[in-house]
């Protein structure tokens, strides 16, 4: 099922997101509603709060191209146990922020464990788009948004905009 996806500013993307006991199949299937509301966006990563559910789920499917096969991953209480000292710099989105980018500074590669949908414990190393995205949706599970790297200028000036389009679309239901 597709789930509409919070527009910022809203108090749930502020959130320090819950840790999941354990990986249920109501997980499994908040798991699978998560991706196809990711694909169908479409975006190459998801985070629980951005749907309303303040627990430690991230969904991401980074491959580029229409030649490679799809690779969904699913996260439950992700953790990056090791970040590279060199960083990148990528213009990024976010779903919960529409048609604004902007270009943040991270570490270029990342170690993350988590927990599978099997419920077992699984850790990679993540470069390149992978990185920057997997860093972007733990942020989201402690409450953190990419313009929260920005000055306060440029973030007051989204946060404006968005809401703005919250009231525009308010107006059209
Ligand atoms: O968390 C989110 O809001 C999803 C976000 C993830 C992200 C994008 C860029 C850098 C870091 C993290 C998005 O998916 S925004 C949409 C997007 O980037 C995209 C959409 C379609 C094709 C390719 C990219
Ligand atoms: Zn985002």
């Amino acid at each position: 099922m597709i789930r509409p996806i919070l527009i910022h500013p809203d108090p749930r993307l502020k959130k320090l997101c819950e840790p999941v006991a354990e990986v249920t199949a109501d997980m499994g299937r908040l798991a699978e509603d998560m991706l196809e509301t990711m694909y169908a966006a479409p975006g190459i990563g998801l985070a629980a709060p951005q749907i309303g559910v303040i627990k430690r789920v991230i969904v991401m499917d980074c491959v580029k191209g229409e030649d490679e096969a799809p690779r969904p991953l699913v996260m439950f209480n992700p953790e990056i146990t090791w970040s590279s000292e060199d960083l990148s710099t990528y213009e990024e989105g976010c779903l919960s922020i529409p048609d604004q980018y902007a270009e943040v500074q991270r570490p270029a590669e990342v170690r993350v464990r988590w927990t599978g949908l099997d419920g077992k414990p699984q850790e990679e190393q993540f470069a390149g788009l992978w990185a920057t995205c997997v860093q972007h949706e733990i942020d989201h599970l402690n409450g953190k948004l990419f313009i929260d790297y920005l000055g306060l200028m440029r973030r007051q000036m989204i946060t404006r905009k968005m809401e703005k389009l919250k009231r525009e679309r308010a107006r059209q239901e």
